[in-house]
């Protein structure tokens, strides 16, 4: 496994193109007069490493700057019962983004954990940013005063970099500063699979060793260890009754759910694939109008991305490492409308037709 070192991949239209990430932030922040206020973008529905990477935007800015306002904007829900949990254990102050406004009276905007707005993982706003820092292989073009998207494992490991680049490492006896490098750990640790995940590199390592001895482990325990809700266990067993299995391929359909249930999609597909013999787990939904699937697969032979393209189309679906998913819009299909009878008949159709041809696809791989 590569651990080699990450150059990151700067693009400025200001600053020197010698000036490291964290000086050209520390610039621009330092730039700004008392008031103003800073904008952090995140996905529409942040997880550990987006929420944990805000927290440690927000650290930083107010190291460089304290006179400036800071907000930090998520598109949807915070749907996931174990990122609310972190959400309300650090006390992370978020609000929802709204597609209606530019956002012009920000006079930065940055985007963390995600580059471009109006596809994919941002589809709830159209702002253009100031700064992005990601790590996803999303690379818009255009001018920025900082672009920085580097191949490491986590957004928090680049944002941890910048904060001990910059000398304001965290101190264990402030509270506040403890719940921004618990946040950071936990992102790295989740985006990295504890550092085993293919795409976790030294930097990785390096600033997760780093925050280990800063982390408040009563926290990171409870955040870990968060609470399942009951409909999690009902769906599975919903699940365990719709479930095919073909070989070592288990395709289930979860039928209709509620946009703040859509996080057991993935729970379940996760669970499943724990199941001896099975080696491919597929888990779709109807949530709103979209068809929503998630994929897995341990059979490193399986090329799970071109599964999720062929079934449900480039635009719509991706995968990486044994990991993916789908959110396909129904269009003219779309169930919002329709009485029960035509809505059964909607799901019959789609399971009938889109298991058939993951079955076909995942044994003819
Ligand atoms: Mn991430």
């Amino acid at each position: 496994m590569a651990r080699s070192a990450v150059k990151p991949f700067v693009k400025t239209k200001s600053n020197s193109p010698m000036a490291e990430p964290h000086e050209i932030l520390i610039k621009a922040f330092s730039e700004q007069k008392k008031g103003d206020k800073v904008a952090i973008f995140l996905q529409d529905n942040p997880d550990p490493d987006a929420i944990g990477s805000a927290l440690g935007f927000h650290y930083f800015i107010r190291k460089v700057n304290p006179g400036l306002q800071i907000d930090i904007f998520h598109g949807a829900e915070v749907s996931h019962p174990q990122n609310r949990t972190m959400v309300n254990l650090l006390n992370v102050s978020m609000k929802r983004v709204d597609s209606n406004k530019d956002y012009a009276d920000y006079c930065l905007k940055i985007f963390v954990d995600v580059a471009s707005a109006g596809k994919k993982n941002l589809q709830s706003c159209s702002v253009k940013p100031d700064i992005i820092v990601d790590h996803h292989e999303d690379d818009p073009d255009g001018d920025y005063i900082l672009k920085d998207i580097r191949n490491v494992g986590a957004t928090a490991t680049l944002v941890c970099d910048y904060i001990l680049k910059a000398g304001f490492d965290f101190a264990e006896d402030a509270e506040d500063e403890v719940l921004v490098a618990t946040a950071l750990f936990f992102g790295i640790e989740n985006d990295t699979w504890n550092l085993v995940a293919e795409n976790t590199k030294q930097l990785d390592i390096d600033c997760f060793l780093h925050l280990l001895p800063l982390v408040d482990i009563a926290i990171l325990t409870s955040i870990r260890n968060y609470p399942i809700p009951r409909y999690f266990f009902e769906l599975e067993e919903i699940a365990n009754r719709h479930k095919r299995i073909e070989g070592s391929a288990l395709i289930t359909g979860l039928e209709f759910l509620k946009p703040d249930r859509r996080d057991s999609i993935p729970y379940i597909a996760d669970k499943f694939l724990r199941m001896e013999g099975i080696e491919t787990v597929v888990v779709m939904g109807i949530v709103d109008d979209f068809l929503v699937a998630s994929l897995r697969t341990t059979n490193t032979s399986i090329s799970l991305n071109s599964i999720c393209h062929s079934v449900f189309g480039e635009a719509y679906s991706g995968a990486k490492q044994g990991s993916g998913g789908a959110r396909v819009p129904l269009g003219l299909m779309a169930p919002t409308k329709a009485g029960e009878n035509v809505k059964q008949l909607l799901w019959e159709a789609l399971w009938s037709k889109m298991s058939a041809e993951l079955f076909e696809k995942i044994s003819g791989h």
